[in-house]
């Protein structure tokens, strides 16, 4: 079974106008609320690939039932931790899309702050669950979790129980989350960046970098670029995924669409290239929606067709 995680769920709210302007009152054209946190797009993008996954995590107050609501429209493994405690609520993120030009903003909430008792629950329910070969995915922000090692502890539970974790996380901790050897990381481009300590600016640059995390016993890593596409090490072998040029509405969430074509890919056998491509695919097809969360299914044949993956060393 896959085990994704959210620490961190929220409500998104998706404010669609034409050109934001500071300092002046912007109108919307329209809104659209759905279901945000990383780990939350991993368990519904899988669905739509076909794979059967279990959503963990931990939500409080009236915006947490609206999150667990919104998700078992999505399917019945749903078993997040919901507790009522006063003042506290799950968070609420903001994203502005804006038509001309095609951007996207995220403005997220910090979330409300984890007691150690919720996290041990949390902890102890993955203990109860994982099997040997089962798949655990965490990613999102985690910031709402005072101790930094929460993902890096979670990997390390996992790991001995025989589970391959999947980690996408930010900073100190994605930094820390190196130490346990999870399967498989994603750090975007400025957060490798940020783990090498430096600007890097040319593919070499990513490449040495990449390298020189051998020492973490990692055996992939998917470096996403944004709209340049993506850069990944699987093994000692290095990949180039072109981006799929689509007519972009919304940019968010496709790190989350291409992880989760990853994850399936890795869960049904598929060679790395036929991975990278459906990840091509499913990323392009999520940018052509107007949500933060899922894609149209029915556009990956054609998409496909027109993935660009090169075995680069
Ligand atoms: O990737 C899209 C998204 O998951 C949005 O749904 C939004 O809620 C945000 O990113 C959450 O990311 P964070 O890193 O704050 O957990």
């Amino acid at each position: 079974m896959i085990y994704t995680v959210t620490l961190n769920p929220a409500v998104d709210k998706i404010l669609f106008l034409d050109q934001f302007q500071r300092s002046k009152t912007n109108r919307l054209t329209r809104t659209l609320e759905t279901i945000g946190g990383k780990g939350t797009h991993i368990f519904i993008n899988l669905k739509l690939l076909g794979v059967q996954s279990t959503a963990l995590g931990i939500v409080l107050g009236e915006n947490g039932k609206k999150i667990v609501n919104m998700l078992g429209g999505f399917g019945e493994n749903v078993r997040f931790l919901y507790y009522d405690m006063p003042g506290k609520e799950s968070r609420t993120n903001y994203e502005i899309v804006e038509s001309s030009g095609h951007t996207c903003t995220m403005v997220t909430e910090r979330g409300p702050n984890l007691p150690r008792k919720l996290t041990d629950d949390l902890l102890n329910q993955i203990r109860e669950v994982i099997k040997s070969g089962d798949m655990l995915v965490l990613t999102g922000d985690a910031s709402n979790v005072e101790d930094t090692d929460i993902y890096s502890t979670l990997t390390l539970v996992a790991n001995a129980l025989g589970a391959k974790v999947f980690l996408d996380a930010s900073g100190q901790y994605l930094k820390q989350g190196l130490n346990s050897s999870p399967f498989l990381i994603k750090p975007n481009f400025e957060e490798l960046c940020f783990i090498a300590g430096r600007e890097l600016t040319t593919e070499s640059d990513i490449i040495a970098a990449l390298q020189n995390l051998d020492g973490y016993n990692i055996p992939m890593i998917a470096m996403t670029w944004s709209g340049n596409g993506s850069i990944i090490k699987n093994g000692r072998d290095f990949y180039r995924v072109h981006p799929i040029k689509v007519e972009t509405v919304n940019e968010g969430g496709c790190g989350d669409a291409f992880l989760s074509a990853i994850i399936a890919g890795v869960e049904k056998n598929w060679s790395i290239i036929e991975t990278l491509k459906v990840a091509a695919s499913v990323a392009a097809a999520a940018a052509e929606g107007e949500s933060t969360v899922g894609f149209d299914p029915t556009r990956l044949e054609d998409l496909k067709k027109q993935a660009t993956v090169v075995k680069i060393r």
